[in-house]
């Protein structure tokens, strides 16, 4: 809630400003009370683990058939220019479910056990607020990162409170056709299994009992879906969705990296952990290589193309489940993914870049008497907005201490000017900045760049140099965040 700053100079501006505060709080209170709800909402909080921006309503791959994302997000309010706070696993999950931003907690990368920094020794993740406010909170499948769950954030979990990830099939044969540097992780193969064998469909199913239940409580309720994250192992089914020779590649450039430092070309080619290298070798030669010396790029894109299809029909069945649920109408959905993806743009594969591909994400809200079908906005949020906007969603009291915004305004009114930065931080002290219109990236060698998204919408020439933006990029710097907290020990 903003309030109005006023200044002072002469006592009757004094009693004028204590009379209009005063106004001004009885007015906020009294609509408070009128919209206060007489039962609790539920949350249904959904994540889509890697997955990136290539569905239809996102303007996203051509050929991507996503049917039950596509009417859900047209069911509420979809925001087209969502930012995770960390282009990775862990970092992004922590700081979404913590609230929490990575420059504050020290927490960069997925080998830091989250719950071992010092500001998030304690803190109270989303389901552990909701559970302190009366909710009771379960799920299934990967919320946190799969190596750190967080037992006290739920009363119940499936597979188990400390085993969050349910097992998937694999390939009958040692499938390592990719042959890249890690192909076991790095690999993409047809299942001749049904959906419901599928880990991922484990953990709709267990949702979906939940959601049957008569609850005493209201609920809070995840459901973690794991694909399109690597291994692309899903059934034949999806894989035949599309044709190969069909198939259409991202739109890149030659020598797109030509404008951009060492440091970040190092990024690009997926130098390994950066924490551990203080100048990356921008001459080692990643998945990317890789994958053009194999002729398999067109191979990989329909693995993930039919990977986003295999977690579309997991959350169609899910919504199949609410639908038929005495909940349906009194559940707030939240549709989230934990970051974007790159499938050769920049000559990179997977997330762990500071550039559109990996920054930007699915999300999706739907919010009883809130939301408007068929809303969506372009100004730019974080995934750190979601905790502060489900307090205000299911009138929790205030949380303190969230790096986000609440949205909450913004989802009545999608219309309202919200022009706020929102940053992405990839390790220590590399930064993205992004308005609606622009981006802006420091790395921590000092080298920068900066892109105009109304003219160049892939990010393909960086106008750091151009003095026509000179005032807009001394703008986006003053949101650097400025904490830089040292890196959490890495925990095994
Ligand atoms: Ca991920
Ligand atoms: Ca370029």
């Amino acid at each position: 809630m903003m309030y109005p700053r006023l200044s002072f100079k002469r006592p009757i501006d004094i009693q004028l400003a204590v009379f209009l505060t005063c106004l001004f709080l009885s007015c906020h209170s009294s609509h408070k009370e009128d919209s206060l709800r007489a039962e609790p909402l539920n949350v249904l909080f959904i994540s889509i683990d890697d997955l990136n921006d290539w569905l239809t309503p996102l303007g996203g791959h051509e050929q991507v058939k996503s049917p039950n994302i596509d009417r859900l997000v047209s069911e509420g309010m979809l925001f087209n220019n969502a930012h995770s706070a960390a282009p990775l696993c862990n970092p992004s999950r922590a700081a979404l479910m913590t609230g929490v931003a990575p420059d504050r907690s020290g927490i960069y990368y997925n080998l830091h056990h989250w719950r071992e920094s010092e500001v998030l020794k304690d803190a109270l993740t989303i389901p552990q607020y909701f559970m302190k406010n009366g909710y009771y909170a379960a799920g299934a499948g990967k919320i946190f990162h799969n190596k750190w769950p967080d037992p006290k954030s739920w009363n119940d979990y499936w597979p188990g409170k400390t085993r969050h990830m349910p097992r998937d099939p694999r390939p009958a044969r040692d499938n390592r056709l990719n042959r890249t540097r890690e192909a076991g992780h790095f690999d993409w193969a047809p299942l001749a299994v049904k959906p419901d064998s599928m880990g991922d469909m484990k953990s709709v199913n267990w949702v979906v009992d939940q959601l049957q239940k008569e609850h005493d409580k209201p609920f809070f309720l995840a459901c973690g879906i794991y694909r399109p994250h690597l291994p692309w192992y899903v059934p034949q089914e999806f894989f035949d969705l599309y044709p190969l020779e069909e198939l259409i590649l991202p739109e890149v450039i030659e020598d797109d990296l030509k404008d951009l430092s060492d440091f970040a070309k190092g990024l690009a080619h997926g130098f390994g952990d950066p924490l551990d290298i203080n100048t990356p070798d921008s001459s080692i030669t990643g998945d990317h290589e890789n994958i053009l010396k194999r002729g398999v790029w067109k191979e990989a894109v329909r693995a993930y193309l039919a990977s986003i299809s295999f977690a579309d029909y997991c959350l169609g069945e899910l919504m199949k489940g609410l639908d038929n649920s005495r909940y349906k109408n009194n559940t707030v959905i939240v549709l989230w993914s934990d970051h974007g993806y790159h499938l050769g743009e920049k000559e990179h594969w997977r997330k762990e870049t500071l550039w559109e591909e990996a920054t930007r994400n699915l999300l999706f809200i739907r919010a009883p008497d809130i939301t408007t079908e068929g809303s969506s906005t372009d100004w730019p949020v974080s995934l750190l907005d979601i905790y502060p906007t489900l307090v205000d969603i299911c009138q929790l009291p205030e949380k303190k201490g969230l790096d986000g915004n609440s949205l909450i305004d913004l989802l009545k009114d999608p219309a309202m000017e919200w022009d706020r930065h929102v940053s992405t931080t990839y390790g220590y002290k590399n930064h993205a900045i992004r308005s609606r219109d622009y981006r802006f990236i420091r790395y921590r060698d000092g080298s920068e760049e900066f892109y105009d998204h109304t003219t160049d919408p892939h990010e393909w020439h960086n106008r750091i140099d151009s003095a026509k933006y000179r005032e807009v990029i001394a703008d986006l710097k003053e949101s650097l965040p400025k904490i830089n907290k040292t890196p959490v020990p890495f925990s095994q």
